[in-house]
């Protein structure tokens, strides 16, 4: 038995039409996620027992638990692994609109406005270099949420940062139908965002100290 299955996804492959593609989302699940899916078993059965017992969002938030040589791999397919779940569950079909209540008045607060917010975090995704992720992140610490990038299958756990809502821009996320136009695939992207479950987790977050290994 493998430690880590590839989750399923709560809806259809074409379920994000037009805005992201059949072929993309089935590629990007059952070959992609896959793919850190399997990577993530591997390295896994290397870890000591006590990595174990942590379990894998303890270990991406501090990656120093972990047997040097070892890092660099549960830190790509772990976040890999990570990151996805987060990301499907961060959409759906019929989605888009604007946050409501206390993640409303936090986005406000931080970013000026809704609009403020959405112009950054697409302005500033878009220009990540090479593969990465765009992110609106909880910072236990001040008890703020912030916009940041990570590259490559970085977490923002591994900063010690709650993960809220999260894009992926890795070509494989969008290059079969928007090609090179990756700042068309981040405007299409807004429509299909799931409100309701970013505003649950954010809720989540600010809620509970241990926020950070909570499960999505
Ligand atoms: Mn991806």
């Amino acid at each position: 038995m493998s430690e880590f299955n590839l989750p399923d996804l709560s809806y259809s492959y074409d379920a994000l039409e037009p805005y992201i593609d059949a072929k993309t989302m089935e590629i990007h699940h059952s070959k992609h996620h896959q793919g850190y899916t399997n990577g993530l078993n591997d390295v896994w059965e290397d870890l000591s027992k006590d990595n174990h017992d942590k379990g894998l969002l303890s270990l991406l938030s501090n990656l120093n638990q972990i047997k040097p040589e070892l890092r660099s791999r549960v830190n790509f397919h772990g976040g890999g692994y990570n990151n996805h779940e987060l990301f499907w569950k961060s959409m759906k079909s019929n989605g888009g609109g604007e946050p409501t209540g206390i993640l409303k008045e936090a986005i406000d607060n931080e970013f000026g406005s809704f609009d403020d917010f959405k112009k950054k975090f697409s302005s500033n995704t878009a220009v990540i270099q090479g593969s990465g992720w765009g992110w609106l992140v909880y910072e236990p610490k001040s008890k703020k949420i912030q916009f940041k990038t990570t590259e490559n299958q970085d977490s923002p756990i591994v900063d010690g940062l709650v993960p809220l809502l999260g894009l992926d821009v890795w070509e494989h996320a969008y290059y079969l139908k928007y090609q090179n136009k990756r700042p068309d695939y981040i405007e299409a992207w807004w429509n299909v965002v799931n409100w309701q479950e970013i505003e649950s987790r954010f809720s989540r977050a600010a809620n509970t100290a241990k926020a950070l290994f909570s499960k999505y």
